[in-house]
């Protein structure tokens, strides 16, 4: 008999999502299959994107989100394809996904691999291990602006995009970081912010940064400009271990964290909702990647690390230390692909890993 089952909504979308979605649930599979009737996975598929915007002239239909409501979590592959304005497709399916289901704490692990070779050569870089704590509710994706106001005409455009930084939305994942560094080795907090140059958002953020920071006297808070911190992440990235920032800077950040560990392609995310009142989505960071879609050569381990993070959430704690050590395992191996210089294919790579599922 099975102890319990997850419904899980699968939304491959674009591109190359398609593929390292089929990965990660082969692995989810496997490791319900060995559970010995712990746990199992209900699968519903979800054909939104941008074929389906083809057909219907949206990424997802009217009551997309009363669809997924009752869910268990979210696994979504990638969102993008180059026919079609980027802003139409990732406000009409993942930021429709994360603001319509407040998943405001996007957690973005930057996990270095053995084996993998990083462009920060100076350090032992297997000891890195940070988490980008991105705010996913507002900050620059706030959606508020408009473009051609005051009835100027083409060729005289004016475009206004603002951001939004409320009280409640920077304390709520400020207290997030903090809770999260507590339960880390190294219990440091990094808030990054233009403050110098963005007065009033960014001011408001930094003040409830300092006020939070006094409730968690163990842990260590300091701040950082992001055009340092930019710097600092090459230069000294072994002071870090969660960085808290808002959505754009995070968005930046966790793609450059993502590059100095070896690739975008190694990614993993959680756009959470703490709160559980909505269901999470875990999701690697990577893009649709169309150049190369339908190739069996896209990195799948950013999808299959982000099935581990969905574990963890369930719940399931020694299946997901299982699925981070297969995948430092198949690393360390040399299986690698394309982006990480190597040639082993999608489906080469998930098999390496179940190989390496330890019990
Ligand atoms: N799997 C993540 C994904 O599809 N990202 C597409 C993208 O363009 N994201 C930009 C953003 O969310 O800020």
């Amino acid at each position: 008999m099975t102890t319990r089952t997850f419904h899980i909504a699968a939304i491959p979308a674009d591109g190359v999502g398609t593929e390292v979605l089929e990965a990660g649930r082969t692995l989810l599979d496997a490791l319900a299959a060995d559970s010995g009737g712990e746990f199992a996975f209900e699968w519903t598929d979800y054909p939104w994107g941008t074929d389906y915007y083809h057909r219907t002239g949206q990424m997802m239909p009217d009551d997309g989100l009363d669809q997924l409501r009752d869910v268990d979590a979210i696994y979504f592959g990638a969102v993008g394809a180059p026919e079609v304005p980027d802003h139409v497709t990732l406000w009409g399916l993942r930021l429709a996904i994360c603001q319509g289901f407040d998943q405001w704490a996007n957690v973005r692990p930057v996990t270095f691999h053995p084996g993998v070779t990083s462009p920060l050569r100076t350090i032992d870089d297997t000891s890195l291990d940070w988490v980008v704590v991105r705010e996913n509710s507002e900050g620059e994706y706030s959606g508020l602006g408009g473009r051609n106001l005051a009835g100027r005409g083409p060729g005289n455009e004016v475009a206004v995009q603002s951001s939004l930084f409320t009280e409640t939305g920077c304390e709520r994942i400020v207290r997030f970081a903090f809770d999260l560094a507590r339960t880390r080795q190294r219990k440091v907090v990094t808030s990054v912010t233009k403050s110098n140059a963005q007065q009033h958002g960014m001011v408001l953020w930094d003040d409830v940064f300092a006020r939070v920071a006094a409730d968690y006297p163990d842990v260590e808070a300091n701040s950082c400009l992001v055009d340092a911190m930019a710097a600092r992440f090459v230069l000294h990235p072994e002071d870090l271990s969660v960085v808290v920032a808002s959505n754009l800077h995070a968005d930046v950040l966790s793609d450059l964290g993502s590059a100095l560990a070896g690739s975008l392609g190694l990614a993993t995310s959680a756009n959470l909702n703490p709160e559980r009142r909505t269901p999470s989505m875990f999701e690697p960071v990577h893009g649709s990647a169309p150049d190369i879609a339908g190739k069996g050569i896209a990195n799948p381990i950013g999808a299959i690390g982000s099935a581990g993070l969905m574990l963890s959430h369930f719940g399931l704690h020694d299946a997901a230390t299982r699925v981070r050590d297969a995948i430092d395992a198949t690393t360390a191996a040399g299986v690698l692909p394309a982006d990480l210089g190597g040639d082993a294919t999608s489906k080469q790579i998930t098999e390496a890993v179940l190989d390496h599922l330890e019990t």
